[in-house]
C-alpha cells in the first residue's frame, strides 16, 4: 500500500489532532459529531445553510437536546468550535464530514439533492491533502458511483491526494445510553488508504470503529439496519390488526413472547411509523434493487401495513365512540403526543399527524398535547400551526376522546385518567403505568 505524501501528511495531523475538521450539516447528526470532534481536541468548523442555526451556536446556544448546553458553550468559547455559512471557510478544513438529509422525493424516490449541493459547493475548494465522509443514510453505491466523479471533477484523484469513505451516522434520538461517542462506527474507504486514514481518524474520538471493506459495504449495512425496524415494527403492527379482528390483546401476546429469553426481540405496536429514517430509508434500498430486477417484497409490505396504522387508530376511535352512541363527527378529541416518538421534540413524519387529519375529515374537533412540542408548525405532513393545549381536569372533562399517540414520560397520565371519559391507547403506556381507569381505556 503506498501511502501518498499527502497520505501521510494528513495521517500525522490526524494522529497530532492537530488537523481541522468541518461538518457540513449541524442537525441532530451533524451537531452532536461536530461537538465529539471538538472535545476530541480538533479544531471544527460547522457549516450550515440555516443562517439562524449558525449564530445561534456561535453565540453558544444549544438547539439539539442529545448535545450538553455547557459542553457546546465551553467549546464555542474556546473557540474550538464555530459555525459559518461560508462553504470557501472549508478550504482549510483537512476532514470533511457531511451529515446533510437523504429524503424522499414525493413518489419515495431517493432525493440525493443535499448530497449533490454540498459536493457542487465543495468541489471548487477541496485541495490536496483531505479526506471526505459521507455520514448521510443513502443507498449502496453512492459515495463511490455520485458523490466520487462529482469530487473528482477537482482533478484531485481520491485515493492519491483526495481521500474519500463512508461512515453512516447511528444516532438514535433521546437515546440515554448510546450517544455518537459510544456507538460503534463502520467505515468504508473508497481505497485501502481512504479507509485507513477515516478509521484512523474517527478512532480519536469514538470508543469503537469498525472498517468495512467499502462504501457501500456500509451503506448496505445501515440501509439493512432501518429495513431491519421497519420490518419488524410492520410486524407486530399487522399482528396488533390481526388480534383486533380476533378479540385477542396483541400487547398481551407480544408480553408473553418476549418472555422467551433468545431468538426473538419484541417491538411494539403503534399508531404507526414516523421519524426521518425508519418511513424512508427502506426507500433508498427498494428503489436501488429495482435496478437488479430485485423486487424488495419486504420492504414494500412492511410500508404498507405501517401506512395503514393512523387509519386503524381513526376507526377504532370511531367504533369506540359509536359503543357509547357518539358518531365521531363533532366529537372533541385531544391527540395526545404528536412527536414521532416518546420524549423528543420532533413531529417529523409523525403518524399523529396523519390521525390529526383523519380524524378532522371525519368531523371530529381535534386539539393536541404534546409536553416537548408547545408550537406545531405547518410541515409535509401538516398544513397548519397549531399550539399545545394545557392538560386540565376541566378541559379532560369537556373532551369526548383522548388519543395517546405518543407516550412521552412527561404526561400525568393519572391526572388524564381520572377526567377524561374515554381514551384510546395506541401505545398500551396506560397498562405500564399501572392505570385502568376510572375513564374507558381502549387499547390498539
Ligand atoms: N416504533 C414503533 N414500534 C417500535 C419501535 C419504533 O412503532 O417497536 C416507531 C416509533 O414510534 C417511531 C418510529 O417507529 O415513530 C421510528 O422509531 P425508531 O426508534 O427507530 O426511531 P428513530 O428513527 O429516531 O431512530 C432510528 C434509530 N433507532 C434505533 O436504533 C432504536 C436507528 O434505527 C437509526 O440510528 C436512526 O433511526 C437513524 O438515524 O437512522
Amino acid at each position: 500500500m503506498l501511502w501518498s505524501p499527502e497520505a501521510q501528511e494528513l495521517k500525522r495531523r490526524l494522529q497530532a489532532r492537530d488537523a481541522v475538521v468541518g461538518v457540513v450539516g449541524l442537525g441532530y447528526v451533524g451537531l452532536p459529531l461536530a461537538v465529539e470532534q471538538a472535545r476530541a481536541g480538533f479544531v471544527v468548523l460547522g457549516l450550515d445553510d440555516n443562517g439562524a442555526k449558525v449564530e445561534q451556536l456561535n453565540r453558544g446556544e444549544n438547539y439539539i437536546p442529545d448535545v450538553d448546553d455547557e459542553d457546546l458553550r465551553t467549546l464555542i468559547a474556546s473557540g474550538k468550535l464555530e459555525a459559518t455559512t461560508r462553504y470557501p471557510e472549508l478550504g482549510r478544513a483537512d476532514v470533511i464530514l457531511v451529515a446533510v438529509p437523504t429524503p424522499l422525493t414525493p413518489n419515495k424516490e431517493p432525493d440525493l439533492s443535499y448530497i449533490l449541493s454540498v459536493a457542487d459547493r465543495i468541489r471548487g475548494i477541496l485541495r490536496p491533502g483531505q479526506l471526505v465522509v459521507l455520514e448521510s443514510t443513502t443507498y449502496p453505491g453512492t459515495t463511490d458511483d455520485v458523490l466520487r466523479p462529482v469530487l473528482e471533477t477537482s482533478g484531485l484523484r481520491v485515493g492519491e491526494e483526495l481521500f474519500l469513505a463512508y461512515s453512516p451516522e447511528r444516532v438514535d434520538p433521546g437515546n440515554p445510553v448510546y450517544q455518537t461517542r459510544n456507538t460503534p462506527k463502520l467505515v468504508g474507504g473508497s481505497t485501502e488508504i481512504c479507509g485507513e486514514l477515516a478509521a484512523l481518524f474517527y478512532r480519536q474520538s469514538l470508543t469503537d470503529v469498525v472498517r468495512v471493506a467499502s462504501p457501500a459495504v456500509a451503506e448496505m449495512a445501515k440501509v439493512f439496519e432501518n429495513t431491519y425496524r421497519a420490518v419488524n415494527i410492520a410486524l407486530v403492527n399487522e399482528m396488533a390488526l390481526l388480534a383486533d379482528r380476533m378479540a385477542l390483546d396483541v400487547w398481551e401476546v407480544l408480553e408473553a413472547a418476549g418472555t422467551k429469553p433468545f431468538g426473538i426481540q419484541i417491538f411494539q405496536p403503534g399508531p404507526g411509523v414516523g421519524g426521518h429514517c425508519i418511513p424512508l430509508d427502506p426507500f433508498y434500498l427498494a428503489w436501488k434493487a429495482r435496478e437488479y430486477d430485485f423486487p424488495t417484497r419486504f420492504i414494500e409490505l412492511a410500508g404498507e401495513i405501517n401506512l395503514k396504522m393512523p387509519y386503524f387508530v381513526a376507526d377504532k376511535l370511531q367504533a369506540a365512540l359509536n359503543a357509547v352512541k357518539k358518531p365521531l363527527n363533532g366529537s372533541r378529541v385531544l391527540v395526545l403526543g404528536v412527536a414521532y416518538k416518546k420524549d423528543i421534540n420532533d413531529p417529523r413524519e409523525s403518524p399523529a399527524l396523519k390521525v390529526i387529519e383523519l380524524l378532522e375529515d371525519r368531523g371530529a374537533e381535534v386539539m393536541y398535547h404534546d409536553p416537548h412540542i408547545p408550537v406545531l408548525r405547518p410541515q409535509a405532513s401538516y398544513g397548519r400551526t397549531a399550539r399545545s393545549v394545557e392538560l386540565d381536569a376541566g378541559r379532560l372533562a369537556n373532551l369526548d376522546a383522548v388519543v395517546i399517540t405518543t407516550d412521552h414520560t412527561a404526561v400525568d397520565y393519572e391526572l388524564v385518567a381520572e377526567h377524561a371519559s374515554l381514551i384510546l391507547d395506541t401505545r398500551n403506556i396506560m397498562a405500564r403505568r399501572g392505570i385502568s381507569g376510572p375513564a374507558r381505556i381502549v387499547k390498539l
